[in-house]
């Protein structure tokens, strides 16, 4: 007899294949962030270019699944449904989030939570990467250099209070850290300071808790490890 725990672990893993074989084979998930059905946005988990565990040490592979399975999954789902309920058309999820301060909590939520993931799953890669060329040059006018870069990044990190997120943005041609309370993002028009996203960082606990507990700071330590500068470079240009 198949006791109910077993059953509950079963169909939770019924439910990571469906999601991850949908996620592989659906061409349009290739795109980051959205398609369109008709004039109705819609938003799409993206497929992962790497393996749950691919980034360990960084981040262990359990995290990862529970937060791509379970986590981000939700908010891609509970924001096409609120998107579809609320009857709110946009031709992308930046013309939405211009206008974001006009829509309901649930929109705001779940649509934040849906792009910002697919963001941050881009932001990090397990091959080993360099800063380089324009984005080095940036970053050394900015902040000295990339230590000191990532010095202040940690530091807005540490400082965050709650869940949210850490980004690194071009403002008006100048780079700036910023962080974002919940899952707002910088492209929101109701940030307080807004602009294009070139880094984030979700410092909810649940990307971090089963592996670090509280230790946000070793979580930031260890997570630089894993970013993708070449992608970060290329949402410069
Ligand atoms: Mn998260």
């Amino acid at each position: 007899m198949q006791t109910r725990r077993k059953f509950i672990k079963n169909t939770g893993k019924g439910l990571m294949l469906v999601a991850f074989a949908d996620s592989l084979t659906n061409p349009a998930s290739a795109i980051t962030a959205t398609s369109e059905r008709g004039r109705q946005l819609s938003f799409v988990q993206d497929k992962l270019s790497y393996s749950f565990g691919d980034l360990e040490p960084a981040i262990d592979a359990l995290t990862m699944e529970i937060h791509y399975t379970r986590h981000h999954m939700i908010y891609v789902k509970s924001a096409n449904e609120a998107l579809s309920t609320e009857n709110i058309s946009y031709t992308s999820p930046v013309d939405l989030f211009a206008n974001i301060s006009n829509h309901s909590p649930r929109i705001r939520n779940n649509a934040g939570g849906a792009w910002n993931h697919n963001f941050f799953w881009e932001s990090m890669t397990p091959k080993i990467n360099e800063l380089s060329g324009k984005l080095q040059d940036a970053i050394n006018g900015t902040f000295g250099s990339s230590e000191k870069l990532k010095e202040q990044f940690n530091k807005t990190a540490t400082m965050h209070f709650g869940s949210g997120w850490v980004w690194l943005i071009e403002n008006k041609g100048k780079l700036e850290i910023i962080s974002t309370p919940n899952q707002d993002n910088p492209l929101m028009d109701l940030a307080d300071i807004k602009g294009k996203p070139l880094l984030g960082l979700d410092v909810w606990e649940h990307a971090y808790y089963l592996k670090y507990q509280n230790r946000r700071a070793d979580y930031l330590t260890n997570w630089w490890n894993v970013v993708n500068w070449e992608k970060v470079a290329e949402r410069l240009v």
